[in-house]
């Protein structure tokens, strides 16, 4: 009758993948909670929510079992059978009939507690199981004036410093090939063996990583990333923007025999002022190479390679995009930088008409010569800014 009652924490999520911050979480809670048990829950993610690179639901269970180590954890898939959008409060009734006797604790985010009042059914939320808020920020104090006293003795805080880390990085990181931080061995090991996260760009990668150093590299992804922001704000397609920004740079540490064997083998005929523009080589060879070598076959990618670095008149939206990209990528830091990010998110033209500018004053300033696509395209900015 005196019987101790059991504690069962509850910590659910979409653990797309589950980190390292995610296992602490659980461990300190169920710690601080004196937990018998506590069950790691992956949330049903709704299909139009879920394009295809992130993990299913099987793969998301097979990844918490691998994470959440120890016989303290059970993970659970009673949200993922019952399908569609799951409720907090539906899951809690279920359990309750499974655990009648037990003690329920549902571990959450102190930021969470929020909304909570929003969620569907919170009051009963709060007569199922003690809810236990871990603290995010250093010195989070939720407001609780919306709770009654009673509800507020159903709330424990729990300190709990947290982890720099975000599922969002965890799948970037691993779409580059790179080496994500806070992932348990297991889990990288399973993301690997089953091609998880993975944006399809890696074979791309493997090219820029023969031809060009980490800086360029780096700014590349940048360019790429910035690429397909814009594009889905100017509805552009997202997958060629990336795919443009990320190689548009691909000839920018060749040599001028190698500028000059792709010209030459894609039969483009150079101009004397071409020739007087060593800055520009690398649009032209640029695209060159990718058609040349197969890699890219799409007119448009290629278009936006070419022209790049100068632009030109009568641009299309997807040259306009990654022109635009490589002048306001996050690597970017020049003092104009900040008034041209500022100019495209309201529009591309006056962003370019900006840019184009700087770029004359900066090559006058320097006594360098001026390409005429890029006085063509600054002229084709100006004129027709002034008609509208
Ligand atoms: O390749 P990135 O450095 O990422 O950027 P980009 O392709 O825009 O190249 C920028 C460089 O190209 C910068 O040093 C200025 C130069 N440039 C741009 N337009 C012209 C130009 N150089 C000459 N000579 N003439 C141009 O019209
Ligand atoms: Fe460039
Ligand atoms: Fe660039």
């Amino acid at each position: 009758m005196n019987e101790k009652k059991t504690k069962i924490g509850i910590f659910g999520g979409t653990f797309n993948p589950p980190h390292l911050g995610h296992v602490r979480l659980a461990n300190e809670a169920a710690e601080r909670i004196g937990a018998d048990k506590v069950l790691i829950i992956p949330s049903c993610i709704p299909p139009h929510k879920m394009p295809g690179k992130l993990a299913g639901g099987e793969e998301r269970m097979e990844m918490c079992r691998l994470a959440f180590e120890g016989e303290l954890f059970e993970v659970s898939s009673i949200e993922l059978d019952r399908g569609d959008k799951s409720y907090t409060v539906e899951t809690l009734r279920e359990l309750k009939k499974i655990y009648p006797d037990a003690e329920l604790y549902f571990i959450i985010g102190s930021d969470m507690l929020e909304t909570f009042t929003r969620w569907y059914c919170w009051e009963e939320i709060m007569t199922l199981a003690t809810i236990c808020a871990a603290s995010r920020e250093e010195g989070f104090k939720a407001d609780l004036s919306v709770f009654t006293s009673e509800q507020r003795e159903r709330i424990i805080f729990l300190d709990i410093e947290p982890l720099e880390v975000s599922s969002t990085q965890i799948r970037v990181e691993i779409a580059k090939n790179g080496t994500p931080e806070f992932l348990s061995p297991a889990v990288l090991g399973y993301i690997e063996e089953n091609g998880l996260y993975d944006d399809g760009l890696s074979e791309y990668r493997k090219i820029l990583r023969e031809k060009l150093d980490d800086y360029r590299i780096y700014h590349s992804e940048c360019v790429s990333e910035c690429a397909a922001v814009l594009a889905e704000k100017y509805g552009a397609d997202p997958e060629k923007a990336r795919l443009a920004g990320l190689m548009h740079d691909v000839m920018k540490n060749a040599d001028s025999d190698g500028h000059f064997e792709y010209i030459e083998k894609s039969g483009e005929r150079l101009t004397p002022v071409d020739f007087s523009n060593p800055k520009v080589w690398h649009q032209i060879s640029g695209a060159a190479y990718l058609k040349e070598s197969g890699i890219i076959t799409d007119g448009e990618i290629l278009g936006a390679v070419r022209w790049h670095t100068t632009g030109k008149a009568d641009m299309s939206l997807l040259e306009k995009i990654v022109y635009v990209a490589d002048f306001i990528s996050a690597d970017r830091d020049y003092p104009d930088v900040g008034v041209v990010r500022r100019l495209a998110e309201k529009s591309l033209e006056d962003a370019i008409l900006y840019t184009s500018r700087y770029t004359v004053n900066k090559l006058v300033s320097k006594n360098l010569p001026i390409h005429p696509a890029t006085v063509e395209c600054y002229n084709d900015m100006i004129i027709n800014s002034e008609r509208g």
